[in-house]
Formats: C-alpha cells, sequence, structure tokens
C-alpha cells in the first residue's frame, strides 16, 4: 500500500519534536536521529515506511519540516520541538519586522504576558505575513502580531533562524508587538 505522505509527515513530526521515547528512539543533544534507525523502529513500532519514502516525503514537505544531515545518515525536524534540544544555530541579524499568528482569544493575555513558547522550545515568528496568517488560522479565528525585532535585537534579543526559514527567539515582551 502507498504510504500517505500527510501521515507520514506528521508522524515524523511527532517522533522528532516531541516523543521520540515512542517508538524507542533518543534523539542526540542537538535533535538528530540515524534515518536507519528511525525507520526500523518505527517499522517494529507499528508504524510502515521505508527509507525512500521517509526521503521523499523530506524532499516534498510543503515547510521542509525536517532536515538531512551532510553525510545523508540523520534526520533532524528543523524546529518546532517540544522536547529539549540545542539545535546549535547561531544568532543572527532578524528582519526589522517579523510576524505571529496567533487565534484573537489568547490576544489579551499575550498583550500582558508577551509571546511565550508555551509547550514548544522556542516562540515562533515568520518572515511574512501570509504565513503568519496560515499559523493562526490553525487556533482559530487568526490575529496577526508585528514584531519589532529590530528593536529586540539592538536591546540584545537574540533571534535564530531554522533551516526552513522559521524565526525563533525565547520570548518576546509586549512592549514589541504592533
Ligand atoms: C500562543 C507550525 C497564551 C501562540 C507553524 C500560539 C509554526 C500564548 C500558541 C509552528 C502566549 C502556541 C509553531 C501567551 C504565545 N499566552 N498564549 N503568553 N504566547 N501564545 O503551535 O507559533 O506545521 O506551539 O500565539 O507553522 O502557533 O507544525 O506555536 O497560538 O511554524 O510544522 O500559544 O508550528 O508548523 O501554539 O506554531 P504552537 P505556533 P508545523
Amino acid at each position: 500500500m502507498p504510504v500517505d505522505q500527510i501521515q507520514l509527515s506528521k508522524f515524523l513530526s511527532f517522533v522528532l519534536r516531541h516523543k521520540p521515547d515512542e517508538i524507542g528512539l533518543t534523539l542526540s543533544a542537538d535533535g538528530w536521529v540515524n534515518i536507519d534507525e528511525l525507520v526500523e523502529k518505527a517499522n517494529a513500532a507499528g508504524t510502515r515506511f521505508s527509507r525512500a519514502d521517509l526521503l521523499d516525503v523530506v524532499a516534498t514537505s510543503d515547510k521542509k519540516r525536517f532536515s538531512i544531515s551532510a553525510d545523508g545518515r540523520e534526520i533532524r525536524a528543523a524546529q518546532g520541538h517540544s522536547v529539549s534540544v540545542e539545535l546549535g544555530l547561531p544568532p543572527q541579524q532578524p528582519p526589522s519586522i517579523l510576524y505571529h499568528g496567533t487565534a484573537t482569544r489568547f490576544v489579551d493575555v499575550i498583550l500582558v504576558e508577551g509571546l511565550k513558547p508555551q509547550a514548544r522550545q522556542q516562540v515562533h515568528l515568520s518572515a511574512d505575513e501570509a504565513t503568519a496568517l496560515r499559523v493562526g488560522q490553525r487556533h482559530g479565528k487568526p490575529h496577526i502580531f508585528k514584531v519589532d525585532a529590530g528593536a529586540m535585537h539592538g536591546k540584545g534579543f537574540k533571534f535564530y533562524r531554522a533551516d526552513n526559514g522559521v524565526w525563533l527567539t525565547d520570548h518576546v515582551p509586549p512592549q514589541f508587538l504592533g
């Protein structure tokens, strides 16, 4: 039976971001796992796919969610982790404005607390408004915050760019939100 690519992408996100132990995997400190070991353990746990299926999903992922190591042996999620990982991305100067899409029901508390990572390791920010809108729509009626990333960077806040272009930072205090 052909593998459902969306299902496999969701499975890989689940294992590589949230629950590697569910199939007996351990992520390295920077989030990588051996591809053959991942395929073997997933199949043993009842989720059937091949190395070729996995590479297909990585290549066609709309958001480029997964990175393959330079030697082709390992895979990791580019971002989105809830498990503790140190991706080792270098801090970078962000664009002067970044965007964060959320749901209208979170707006009041965000204006008090700022943006917090919640279940993930870092706050996720988008370089463009259209992407932020799609992210917000996942949660309900969308609201888009403009983040004054330039001002934050000037004050020493660190920003990281994941392999897939998503921007990451630890916390956005409310005074930088518009
Ligand atoms: C909200 C997807 C209350 C925050 C997307 C968001 C993204 C607060 C929700 C990536 C808050 C967390 C990440 C506060 C933030 N109080 N709520 N102080 N601060 N929030 O899913 O950014 O398809 O963990 O606004 O495309 O929505 O999975 O984060 O609504 O890139 O690859 O708490 O996940 O990518 O939700 O999405 P999430 P996110 P994938």
